[in-house]
């Protein structure tokens, strides 16, 4: 089975082909949008959940590719601000709009969003977690299967944070749990993927691909 990672993020694309090549998937064919050659429009992700944007995103690009897609559909709750950014995380910075502005610009703007937000809060209510939910997509458009994962943290004070150069968006502010030592952005690559939402859900999709291609 051929699968479409259905993203136009970079960074998530090589975690995700990092953490699926890990699972020995042997009837699957990864391949990157970039792969295909070709530009695909975005399909506005108007859902109120991350479960629901991911479904979203996995359709639209099966019928747009004519390819299986695994679609993630991932963003940051912080408890402190009654879960936002949540399902805006990648557009906090302009409101969920989409400008058309840079990635990097964007992270960055949206990073320094959360801090002053945040101005003022303590370390121990600064409760935050990444969330990640999968969707996979039949060429026809129906869900295959879907999966989810998180990873519990914190928001770094201003004295601790931003740290790190790995990774992308809120990474160099997030305090990875239980010591809350480092940033995500600081771990590597690797270890990044063994405790991350992304690496969950995807160790989760494995599973399921693991099922369907069996029969
Ligand atoms: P696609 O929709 O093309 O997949 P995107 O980056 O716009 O790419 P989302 O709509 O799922 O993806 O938004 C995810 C945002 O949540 C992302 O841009 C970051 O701001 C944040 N985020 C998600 N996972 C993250 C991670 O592992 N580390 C840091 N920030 C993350």
């Amino acid at each position: 089975m051929k699968i479409v990672l259905a993203t136009g993020n970079q960074h998530k694309t090589a975690e995700l082909r990092a953490v699926l090549a890990g699972e020995g998937l042997r009837a699957v064919e990864l391949v990157s949008l970039a792969d295909l050659g070709r530009d695909f429009p975005e399909p506005a992700e108007i859902g109120a959940t991350f479960a629901e944007n991911a479904r979203i995103k996995a359709t639209a690009y099966a019928a747009l590719t004519g390819f299986h897609c695994l679609a993630d559909d991932s963003g940051l709750e912080i408890d402190a601000l009654e879960g936002r950014p949540g399902v805006i995380s990648s557009h906090y910075c302009t409101q969920g709009l989409e400008t058309g502005m840079a990635r990097g610009e964007r992270d960055e703007r949206n990073n320094r969003r959360v801090m002053h937000e945040l101005e003022g809060v303590p370390l121990d209510r600064r409760a935050a977690r990444f969330v990640c939910e999968m969707a996979l997509a039949s060429p026809e458009g129906r869900v295959l299967a879907t999966s989810r994962g998180t990873m519990e943290g914190r928001i770094g004070t201003p004295d601790r944070v931003p740290r790190g150069a790995h990774g992308f968006g809120y990474d160099p502010l997030f305090l990875v749990a239980p010591d809350f030592a480092s940033t995500s952005a600081e771990l590597e690559p690797k270890a990044k993927n063994a405790l991350s939402h992304r690496g969950e859900a995807a160790r989760r999709m494995a599973a399921e691909l693991r099922r369907i291609t069996a029969v």
